[in-house]
């Protein structure tokens, strides 16, 4: 069950900094698969996913995995609806909201940015992250993904009988997730951790999300 998954390495490191709940933001392009990805960390249909060529989520929500980890689902930027303006209000909104009564720690502890992998622009990816994250969030908080790897090229080498890739496809995500975090550094100034590929709608390689999200839990409270 993902509900418990590695959950004693999340208490004993957010006991370290004397956390209770882990906090995790979801952020990203609309129809990257924010929404997909809660849902296939939960195993249940918790948040709303689009099925259309309109963006879907609206407005920030919470959801509580389990005693310990709580994801924050947001809206996608990039609708081309003249959206965006309201959508990074209120996500610097939620950067800016306090843990607890006292406005010294942000309760927001990570940004997970979910990337599209059959995209080509970055450029929604390189605003967020300059212009939404880092004038609010330390870099080394700032982690990224690369969704819909089934789809990256075009749907081939992906096999659909076992919802894995076969080695080219492979491949071809190792050179993007490098390509990506080459890319990021070059426009924005900033290094990012090498991004984890996963399918959300084939639940290929969730684990290794949790993963990521797991062992950069930090190691001091964010301060606001
Ligand atoms: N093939 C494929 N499709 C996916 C995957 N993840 C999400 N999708 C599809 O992408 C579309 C958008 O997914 P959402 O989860 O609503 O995307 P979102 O990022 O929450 O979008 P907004 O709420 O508009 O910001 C839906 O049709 C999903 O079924 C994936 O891993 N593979
Ligand atoms: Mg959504």
């Amino acid at each position: 069950m993902l509900r418990d998954y590695r959950l004693d390495d999340i208490r004993s490191r957010l006991g370290r900094i004397g956390l209770k709940i882990l906090d995790v933001m979801l952020i990203g392009g609309t129809g990257t698969g924010k929404s997909t990805t809660l849902n296939a960390i939960f195993q249940t249909d918790t948040a709303k996913v689009g099925h259309s060529f309109a963006p879907e989520t609206m407005n920030v929500s919470e959801h509580m995995l389990n005693d310990n980890f709580r994801l924050w689902d947001t809206p996608g930027l990039g609708d081309g609806f003249g959206s965006d303006k309201s959508h990074v209000r209120k996500i610097t909104e939620l950067l800016h909201k306090p843990y607890g009564n006292h406005n010294e720690f942000g309760i927001i502890d990570l940004a997970l940015v979910v990337v599209d992998a059959s995209t080509r622009d970055l450029g929604t990816v390189y605003s967020l992250i300059a212009d939404v994250l880092l004038p609010n969030i330390n870099a080394d908080r700032i982690l990224t993904v690369i969704n819909q790897c089934d789809s990256a090229m075009s749907g081939r080498h992906w096999d659909y009988s076992s919802n894995t890739p076969d080695l080219a496809l492979k491949a071809f995500l190792d050179e993007q997730a490098a390509s990506i975090q080459r890319r990021i550094r070059e426009t924005t100034g900033t290094s990012i951790i090498l991004p984890v590929y996963y399918s959300a709608e084939y639940g290929y390689n969730i684990g290794r999300v949790l993963d990521l999200i797991i062992d950069h839990i930090p190691t001091e409270r964010r301060r606001l």
